[in-house]
């Protein structure tokens, strides 16, 4: 049984004015997706969420990979749906491929949508949201939406020429693993990510993890955080 940090609404999207407001204003998809979602059967489990955050390279994925494996979570990650929307040639895949290109932050209220459409397409009531949130504008769009705080918050803390170096030798092919945009990414988070890892250490639902190390030597840092909760 997995014990919830705290009780979460279930997965409908009661978006609140201001947000709808909001993103109608930038990106029409956002109304399209919660009229969708107002559709949703409010049977659905409360959902179980854990925000996984770390720089660029800091071994979100990998570590994210191994969490699914050991206990069977659903890896959302924001990148990867940013990264298909623009595969399949969305209205707005131009627009996110150029904000990825200058390591900037695509507007919250894309992200938001295609996260909570990838959730209410999922069975599984566990999710690990991976490079997300990003920005304080993020955590707060999220929140709103979904009505309640994800239950645990992981965040990979590693030095930044450890992240250049992987994300360097990583070699997929992916636009913004260039120094150039490397430098600009790191520039981004160093920028706004402190604010949302002070913002979960006061609820008390931080857990920094030194991302130094081996892959496994990681994971057995991360492993007793779940193996606590699902007792
Ligand atoms: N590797 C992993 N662990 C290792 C270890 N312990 N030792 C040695 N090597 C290790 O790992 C990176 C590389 O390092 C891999 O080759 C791996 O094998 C190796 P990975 O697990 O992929 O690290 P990760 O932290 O996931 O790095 P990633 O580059 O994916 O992080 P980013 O946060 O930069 O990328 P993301 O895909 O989340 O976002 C990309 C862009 O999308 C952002 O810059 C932004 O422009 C946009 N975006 C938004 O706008 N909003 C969002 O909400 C999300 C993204
Ligand atoms: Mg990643």
């Amino acid at each position: 049984m997995w014990r919830r940090v705290a009780s979460l609404s279930p997965l409908i999207s009661h978006s609140k004015p201001s947000i709808h407001n909001q993103a109608a204003s930038t990106f029409k998809i956002w109304e399209s997706f919660t009229s969708q979602s107002e559709t949703v059967t409010p049977s659905k489990a409360a959902p179980f969420i854990t925000f996984v955050l770390g720089g660029p390279g800091s071994g979100k994925g990998t570590q994210c990979a191994k969490i699914v494996e050991a206990f069977g979570f659903t890896h959302v990650s924001a990148g990867d749906l940013l990264r298909r929307e623009i595969a399949s040639n969305s209205a707005y895949g131009a627009v996110i491929l150029s904000t990825i290109r200058e390591g900037k932050i695509v507007p919250s209220q894309v992200t938001v949508q295609l996260i909570l459409k990838e959730m209410e397409a999922s069975d599984n009531c566990k999710f690990l949201i991976d490079g997300f949130p990003r920005s304080e504008e993020n955590r707060k769009a999220f929140e709103e939406v979904i009505g309640a705080e994800p239950d645990v918050v992981l965040f990979f803390d590693c030095p930044e020429q450890e992240m250049v170096k992987r994300v360097l030798n990583r070699n997929q092919g992916r636009v913004d693993d260039n120094i150039e945009t490397i430098k600009k990414r790191l520039e981004v988070f160093d920028e706004l990510n402190w604010p949302i890892v002070n913002y979960y250490t006061q609820r008390g639902k931080l857990h920094r993890i030194n991302a130094v190390g081996t892959v496994d030597e990681i994971f057995e840092k991360v492993r007793p955080i779940f193996a606590a909760l699902s007792k």
